[in-house]
This record gives C-alpha cells, sequence and structure tokens, in this order.
C-alpha cells in the first residue's frame, strides 16, 4: 500500500498538484445527474492525482454527517459536501473547522455560517427555477394555464429556490397558476408516483396545462404516467424541467417534453481548483463560484445534445 501511496504522490506532484487526500460526502444517486456529478468528480480527482474517498448517503442527513466525522478522524486534507438539506450542518462543519479541514459545498448551499465553508460550488438556483417559468409564460397556450410543480427533495436548497424563481417569473402572468405542488424526492419513480396522484385527483389531464418539475428524472417518471393515462406529453402538457440529462433530450425529440434548463454536472473541477490555491498559498476563493445555467428546447436540436451527453456517466 505504501509503494502505491508514494507512487500516487509522485504522479501528483508531476502534475503540480500536491497529493491530497480528499473526502467527498455524496448524497446519493437519486437521480441521473446525480450519477454524473459522482463520475466526473471521481475522473477531476484521478486527473489531479488526487485519493478521493467516497461516501455514499443514501440521501440520508445523518450518514453525511457521520461520513464527514469519518473524513476528520482519518485526517483528510479536504472534504467535498453535496449537502442533502439546507439545515443542521453547524456542529459537524464546526467540527471540521476545528480541524483546519476546509470544506467546499457543491450544488446546493447550506444555511450556516459562511466561516464554515471554504466555497460552494453551484448554480443560481433561483435563476433556474425563472428561467423554467419564463419559458412557461413565452410558450403556454392562450387563455388559463393551470401547472402542477414536482418539488425536489423537502428542505434542499433546490427544492426552495427553484420553487421560488418559477413564481418570480410568472407573478405578472395572472393566467398561469400553479394548481398543485408535491415533493418527488428528484427521483423517476417519485414523479411518476406523484403526477399518477394528480390526473387523479385532476379527473384526468384536461385541466393541466403544464408541469414544472424540479429536475429532470421526475419529468421523466411523469411522462410515463401521462402517457399510461391516455394523455399526449408535451403537447396536452407541456413539460418544463431542469438539469439537462440525456434523457430528457430524447424525450424532447420524440416530442415528450418541451423545455429543460442545463445544470453541469461538473462541480468538483471548480472545487479542486479552488483548494489547489487555497492549499498552496492560502488563496481565499470567492464564497460562490457559480456555474452555467442555459435553457434548451425542441429547436435545439435534442438528439445532438442527447449525443452530447449520453457518455457522460449519467
Ligand atoms: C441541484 C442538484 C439536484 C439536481 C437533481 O443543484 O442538487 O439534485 O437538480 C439532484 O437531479 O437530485
Amino acid at each position: 500500500m505504501k509503494t502505491l501511496m508514494l507512487g500516487a504522490a509522485m504522479a501528483a506532484l508531476s502534475t503540480g498538484v500536491s497529493a491530497q487526500t480528499i473526502g467527498f460526502s455524496q448524497i446519493g444517486s437519486e437521480s441521473g445527474w446525480r450519477a454524473a456529478e459522482t463520475t466526473v468528480t471521481r475522473q477531476e480527482a484521478e486527473a489531479r492525482g488526487i485519493d478521493l474517498r467516497f461516501s455514499d448517503a443514501q440521501q440520508r442527513q445523518e450518514n453525511q454527517i457521520a461520513a464527514i466525522r469519518s473524513f476528520v478522524a482519518q485526517g483528510v486534507d479536504a472534504i467535498l459536501l453535496a449537502p442533502v438539506v439546507a439545515t443542521g450542518w453547524d456542529s459537524v462543519l464546526e467540527e471540521a473547522k476545528e480541524a483546519e479541514i476546509p470544506v467546499v459545498l457543491l450544488d446546493r448551499q447550506v444555511d450556516s455560517s459562511e466561516d464554515l465553508y471554504l466555497t460552494a460550488v453551484g448554480s443560481d438556483l433561483v435563476h433556474e427555477g425563472a428561467v423554467a417559468g419564463q419559458w412557461l409564460v413565452d410558450n403556454k397556450p392562450e387563455g388559463a394555464c393551470r401547472v402542477v410543480e414536482l418539488q425536489g427533495t423537502t428542505g434542499s436548497s433546490p427544492a426552495i429556490d427553484r420553487a421560488n424563481g418559477f413564481r418570480q417569473a410568472i407573478e405578472g402572468t395572472p393566467d398561469i397558476e400553479i394548481v398543485r405542488s408535491q415533493t418527488g424526492d428528484f427521483t423517476r419513480s417519485g414523479g411518476k408516483e406523484v403526477m399518477e396522484s394528480f390526473l387523479q385527483a385532476e379527473g384526468g389531464g384536461d385541466n393541466i396545462c403544464a408541469l414544472y418539475a424540479h429536475n429532470d428524472d421526475m419529468a421523466l417518471g411523469a411522462i410515463q404516467a401521462i402517457k399510461e393515462a391516455g394523455i399526449d406529453p408535451g403537447d396536452d402538457i407541456l413539460i418544463v424541467s431542469i438539469d439537462a440529462v440525456p434523457d430528457i433530450f430524447k424525450a424532447m425529440a420524440e416530442g415528450d417534453a418541451n423545455a429543460t434548463v442545463e445544470l453541469t454536472p461538473n462541480m468538483a473541477g471548480p472545487a479542486f481548483d479552488a483548494l489547489a490555491a487555497y492549499m498552496a498559498d492560502g488563496t481565499e476563493p470567492e464564497k460562490f463560484i457559480q456555474t452555467e445555467s442555459a435553457l434548451y428546447t425542441q429547436d435545439d436540436d435534442p438528439m445532438a445534445q442527447y449525443e452530447a451527453r449520453k457518455d457522460l456517466g449519467y
């Protein structure tokens, strides 16, 4: 093992990056996007000669807290945390700070004080919701448009912020009304089950103009439910969501989905770069390193978008 470690250290030094051991507390594998984030993080670590200690929390905060404590006990050089929910992190982040181990947040935010983490790498989650809402404002049919909403994990920053952003965007369009809203926990199965209950409660799809899903996986599950009800997704019910995973582009090409807002799975690259600078000479990064959010629709050659993403680990 020693020889292996030395080899890794030498390889890392050859790339000008000190050999680092970094703990990664990942939420789980609830969505295609999450799987891609894990794949890309492993690739970015390998490219930098970083020894990545990976923990899958199965979407449970207590498992993430235990993983962080374990990383602290192991004396890792830094910790990556994708926090499943926004609250409840103060004490464990204090422990990492006490141990002088920098923490970088990936793709979600925490309510803790900024001095408890080095930086956060992620998208503007409110803006993502607003882009989705603006697409509906610009593309809804004439007259009243009753919307059902599949929310992300309750208490997570994307669920809170994407809900707020969408509502801000539709505020000036009284024809658009969100009539049902429920969490599908960012999973396909959750999206399917909740969409089935929406359709049952609404007596079918005639009174539903659009679905806004906080991620593509819930939208894809909902599309299945809509089809099984004999309704035409993408036409009878417009579908707008977020992530830009390959399968949503396949759905778009088939006319079953209308729009998605891209979320890059590469949060780790900017995180590792910020850590390298900080650990080399104490360079303090900005507290928020923002990633882009681009809108894609059926007009953007969906199958080309699918081909460009299908091998990225989703
Ligand atoms: C958002 C990210 C979300 C993705 C989902 O930044 O945390 O978590 O949109 C994933 O696919 O479950």
